[in-house]
């Protein structure tokens, strides 16, 4: 397993669960001298910054692309692949299908949390999951055109009503014979919905394709009460490779909560 940083660009997330809002060129910089193998990036859109930039940027600081977050579409343009509006969900679809092509280009997977958005009102859940299972459809071989997955992310109760545990996610991909796609294990939405966090993880196996490694305060992990021993050894258990991604609250500030998080998924990888 690797590990990877946020880094936020979104004025609009500002206060949400990432580490470094800084200047691209600092996060970059702060990522390789604490020893983070890539960083995730929150960007405003698909064309805030050039491809080409991102991978100078990678080349003078060694860092890969680990994903990249499709959450702007929501905070920043309220946009939601199950909005009952039909000309807002062809938005979302737009935006998502640009944001991994932007990823692509950069060999990193595109991540969709919150644009998945919520049934209610005037859609009925059928009708959402409908939706949602068309838009996956869509970008799954999208993605595999830059050999990449795309990865689906359920959220806790309080951040979408759609789906809230691995295994409903995993299901969901099986019936609708999703392939390309994976699921996120965001260990903190999973500290709220999961009864058993590493056995979740046991039962999502395969179809587990990124990790955001948070503790049960949504803090770099070790300044909660999660025990990440099991959950290590249910990720070994399952064969995966991929990332552990400090998608975390930068407390009590960036630079403390990042060297946190690296000393963490060093010891828990040692
Ligand atoms: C995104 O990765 C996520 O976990 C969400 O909670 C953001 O709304
Ligand atoms: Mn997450």
């Amino acid at each position: 397993m690797k590990a990877a940083i946020t880094l936020c660009q979104v004025q609009e997330a500002a206060a949400g669960p990432f580490v470094f809002h800084d200047p691209l060129a600092v996060g970059f910089a702060k990522a390789t001298h604490l020893g983070y193998d890539a960083v995730e990036l929150f960007l405003p859109g698909p064309h805030a910054v050039s491809v080409d930039d991102i991978k100078s940027l990678q080349a003078e600081h060694h860092l890969d692309i680990a994903a990249v977050g499709t959450g702007a579409g929501m905070v920043k343009h309220g946009l939601s692949l199950t909005d009952p509006d039909a000309a807002k969900r062809d938005q979302a679809i737009e935006f998502i299908t640009n944001m991994i092509d932007f990823g692509g280009q950069l060999g990193a997977p595109a991540i969709l949390g919150s644009m998945q958005g919520k049934w209610g009102g005037d859609v009925s859940r059928d009708q959402a999951l409908g939706w949602l299972a068309d838009a996956l459809t869509i970008f799954a071989p999208l993605a595999a055109r830059h050999d990449v997955p795309f990865i689906y992310e359920p959220l806790n109760r309080y951040e979408t009503n759609l789906i809230n545990h691995l295994a409903e996610g995993a299901r969901y991909l099986a019936t609708h014979k999703l392939d390309n796609i994976v699921l996120l294990a965001d260990l903190f939405h999973m500290n709220i919905e999961e009864s058993d966090v590493a056995q979740a993880i046991l039962d999502a196996g395969k179809h587990i394709g990124h990790v955001h490694y948070a503790d049960s305060n949504r803090q770099a992990m070790g300044f909660g009460h999660t025990d990440p021993a099991p959950i290590i050894s249910a990720l070994k258990k399952v064969g995966y490779t991929g990332y552990l991604s400090a998608e975390v609250f930068p407390f009590p500030d960036a630079d403390q909560c990042a060297a946190q998080e690296i000393k963490a998924i060093k010891e828990a990888l040692s």
